[in-house]
């Protein structure tokens, strides 16, 4: 068929030419001052996008990439002007807008288009039985959430969601909140994302979060970006790394994919950026297969133990538990199985161990590419072992950089978002505020979708992000979500969790990152966490979007304050007037924050301690790093299937769809496209352009489909496909997660492609 089959429930009609294999350059420059001006108009924009990183700005709402020291007066990138863009928008959805629109209505509309509606204006509530949204007063709406809580058998019938925009204030304030009311259910977008690296590297390193910063990238031998795309996610890392291949640094890249960025870069920050050629970037591609990683870095260890003194035997034996154990595995792993597991060469794998034996100072960079795979925990072990074997933990211009990505996820769980909480944070907690905080773990993303749906969680409350379509098997989600007595989302746009929701739901209109935060106690600022643990403020200048918005911590503080009643000794009401209170009591909770109020005032912020990079110590339960001796995995896919990874357009930012244009990949006017390798996709006899329905086929026997894709014959590797989420979470099974930290399995679901 040459035409999308009819009943297409998104109008898509993709339009395919071929990927370029450069990224940014002044086309990215048009793009970016494109969307802002259609968004914000042109005063606005300049006014806006000067702001963004800046030392006085605020942080962009894009990625969480690092800041460098000496800025550009435009530090920000294409997809970060984009995201500011999105937030600073001129278009407004105000009660008229819902009036207008029954919620079965904007449940039937694309994401795209819902967000493309402008920003929230007013609170909103949707009655029980009601088919529209109406205004509603904050009181009340705080009060319907204090009488659903209050009608709960026990707090863990109430479940609290975080998204990774929420500042440090907002974050600690709303975790405590949560604790005080008597859950830990906390689940975060984490679970989704990161949690395979925080998991695996707390246990080896002691430590879960990366060990480098931007100066390290800088003077690095050898770079390895497994699982990333940069060039669309992280445009800023490619300044970074074009600066480290200027000092002498080489690349390798291992991707089922060849991604423009890492190809060659024009930075639009330079005139040679501009005008010129570019930076080549990738010295070595690894074509991968998908979830062949482990295999890869598990032959590289053997390699490197082999041969004549390549391991640092001093830094293995002072700093490190577990060698022996894990060399004796390691000395098992065989060629066939690692060249099946990648599909990559023999002779690939030794050019890139000539590269690491070439290099003293080694940073692996990862992303979602890593975390997301059934044996994800065990495989960021594995990039552990092999950065310990050479002594690249502690030492300038080397480590693990697991690179984040909203643009304060990282922060959020340092404040203590997180289901799994230390015990010295609830102790720290406890001391500062009087409180008894609940012990027990609580419900990560899964879990809560799980328990959502048996009836076992009767309030879904979240700050800020789309649960539901960032959410893995759509249809359990939303009907899981359906089941809920009430859903509240505090949001600065409209997305589908506004259109599936428990009985009763509320959106709570907030302030963006780009918006000036006016309280009792004067102009607030608020601070943010980078990928690279450093911390600085945020302060926003845009009059805000509607004069009825109220910042991330007045809510918390409003909602504590009407929840909790008398009873809490927490002062919400002073905190919600000055930011700088919720600082002070940071800095008494949480490690690292010591005179917060006063470090934070520096231009740039601070940089958190990390012990393993500070000082060579680890604070695992052995006291040192652990070598991990786990089986080599890679999943196995039966005849005739292919596997699939959901992965992100250059045109969107995670359920956020900005347009209809991934640039470097040469796909426009459409998001329903399947991308296989040309040889795979004549085997099963599917040629370019036609349509094809995906369906995923899950080891308990059960399928789901997704209709109506457009081949598109693309150079990815040999058995693998890829395609757009969250279109395609609805192929996503709940329980297909990784061993150790549950995070959702998106870069490897089993399905058959057939003719629609
Ligand atoms: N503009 C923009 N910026 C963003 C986001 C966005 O949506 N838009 N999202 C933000 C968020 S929350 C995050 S977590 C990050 C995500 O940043 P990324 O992780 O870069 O995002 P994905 O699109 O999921 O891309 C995964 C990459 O890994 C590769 N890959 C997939 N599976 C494997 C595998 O098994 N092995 C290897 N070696 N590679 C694999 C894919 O081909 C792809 O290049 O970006 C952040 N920044
Ligand atoms: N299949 C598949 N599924 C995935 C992934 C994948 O690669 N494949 N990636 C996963 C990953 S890495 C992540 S992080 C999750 C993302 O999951 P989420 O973080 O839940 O989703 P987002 O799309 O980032 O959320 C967008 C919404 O956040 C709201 N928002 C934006 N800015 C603000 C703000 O400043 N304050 C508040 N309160 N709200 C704001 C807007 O209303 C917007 O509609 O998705 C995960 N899901
Ligand atoms: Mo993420």
């Amino acid at each position: 068929m040459r035409k999308p089959p009819s009943g297409d429930p998104v109008q898509d009609a993709p339009d395919v030419s071929a990927p370029l294999d450069s990224a940014a350059g002044t086309a990215a420059v048009a793009r970016s001052l494109r969307s802002a001006r259609q968004q914000m108009g042109v005063r606005r924009t300049a006014l806006t996008l000067l702001r963004v990183n800046q030392k006085d700005g605020f942080d962009c709402p894009g990625c969480a990439w690092p800041e460098p020291d000496k800025r550009h007066t435009a530090e920000f990138c294409e997809n970060g002007a984009k995201a500011v863009a999105e937030e600073a928008t001129l278009r407004r959805v105000t009660p008229d807008f819902f009036a207008a629109h029954p919620v079965a209505d904007l449940a039937k509309r694309s994401g795209y288009w819902l967000g493309q509606q402008g920003r929230l204006t007013q609170p909103m509530y949707l009655a029980e039985g009601s088919d529209h949204y109406e205004p509603v007063p904050w009181e009340r709406a705080f009060g319907i959430v204090a009488e659903e809580l209050a009608g709960l058998r026990s707090p863990d019938e109430a479940v609290f969601y975080t998204s990774g925009r929420t500042s440090n204030e907002a974050a600690f304030l709303y975790q405590l909140f949560a604790r005080e009311f008597g859950t830990n259910n906390l689940p975060d977008c984490s679970n989704m994302c990161h949690e395979s690296s925080g998991e695996a590297l707390t246990e080896t390193l002691g430590v879960g979060k990366g060990s480098v910063l931007l100066d390290d990238l800088y003077e690095a031998d050898l770079i390895i970006v497994a699982g990333q795309n940069p060039g669309t996610n992280h445009p800023r890392m490619l300044s970074a790394l074009e600066k480290a291949k200027a000092g002498g640094a080489r690349i390798i890249t291992v991707n089922p994919l060849p991604e423009a960025g890492m190809t060659r870069f024009k930075n639009p920050q330079t005139a040679r950026g501009l005008a010129g050629a570019g930076t080549a970037l990738t010295d070595l591609f690894l074509q991968i297969r998908l979830g062949g990683d482990q295999a890869l870095f598990r032959m590289l260890n053997r390699l490197v133990i082999e041969r004549e003194g390549a391991v640092d035997e001093e830094f293995v034996r002072e700093h490190t538990h577990g060698f022996e154990e894990f060399a004796a595995k390691a000395r098992t792993a065989g060629w066939e199985p690692t060249l099946r597991a990648t599909g990559l060469e023999r002779e690939e794998i030794e050019e890139a161990l000539r590269m690491v034996l070439a290099s003293r100072r080694t940073v692996v960079c990862w992303a979602m590419g890593l975390t997301q795979h059934k044996h994800s925990v065990a495989t960021i072990r594995e990039v552990v072992n092999f950065l310990l074997l050479r002594g690249n933990v502690g030492r300038r211009g080397a480590g693990v950089c697991p690179v984040r990505g909203h643009s304060n996820v990282q922060g959020d769980r340092t404040m203590g978002i997180s289901e799994r909480p230390a015990p010295a944070f609830l102790d720290a907690l406890e001391r500062e505020f009087g409180i008894t905080a609940p012990r027990e773990h609580g419900l990560d993303v899964v879990r809560s979708i799980r328990a959502m749906r048996d009836g076992e969680v009767k309030v879904f409350f979240a700050m800020g992000g789309n649960f539901v379509s960032a959410s893995p098997d759509t249809d359990v989600t939303e009907d899981a979500m359906r089941r809920a007595r009430l859903s509240v989302h505090v949001s600065t746009k409209l997305n589908r969790s506004h259109c599936v929701t428990g009985a009763r739901a509320l959106i709570l209109p907030t302030l963006g990152r780009t918006e000036r935060d006016l309280q009792g106690g004067g102009e607030q600022f608020v601070t943010v966490e980078d990928s690279m643990g450093m911390v600085h403020a945020s302060r926003g200048r845009l009059e805000p979007a509607s004069p009825h918005l109220l910042s991330e911590p007045a809510i918390v503080a409003r909602l504590a304050r009407r929840v909790l009643g008398v009873e809490s000794r927490t002062p919400w009401e002073d905190f919600e007037k000055d930011y700088a209170l919720v600082r002070d009591r940071i800095a008494r909770v949480v490690p690292g924050f010591e005179e917060f109020n006063e470090r934070v005032a520096r231009p740039g912020g601070f940089t958190l301690p990390h012990a393993p990079r500070d000082e060579r110590r680890f604070p695992t339960a052995t006291g040192k790093a652990n070598f991990t001796a786990a089986d080599v995995h890679w999943p196995e896919v039966p005849e005739g299937r292919l596997l699939l990874q959901t992965l992100r357009s250059h045109d969107q930012y995670n359920t956020t769809v900005y347009g209809l244009d991934d640039r470097y990949r040469g796909i426009r006017n459409g998001r329903r496209v399947v991308l296989l390798n040309p040889e795979d996709a004549r085997g099963l006899g599917l040629d370019d352009g036609t349509y094809a329905d995906l369906t995923s086929e899950w080891s308990d026997g059960t399928e789901r489909t997704a209709r109506g894709f457009r081949v598109v014959h693309y150079p990815v590797a040999r058995g693998c496909a890829a395609a757009y989420y969250p279109e395609t979470n609805v192929l996503v099974p709940l329980d297909a997660t990784a061993d150790g930290s549950n995070t959702p399995a998106s870069k490897s679901v089993v399905i058959r492609v057939t003719s629609a």
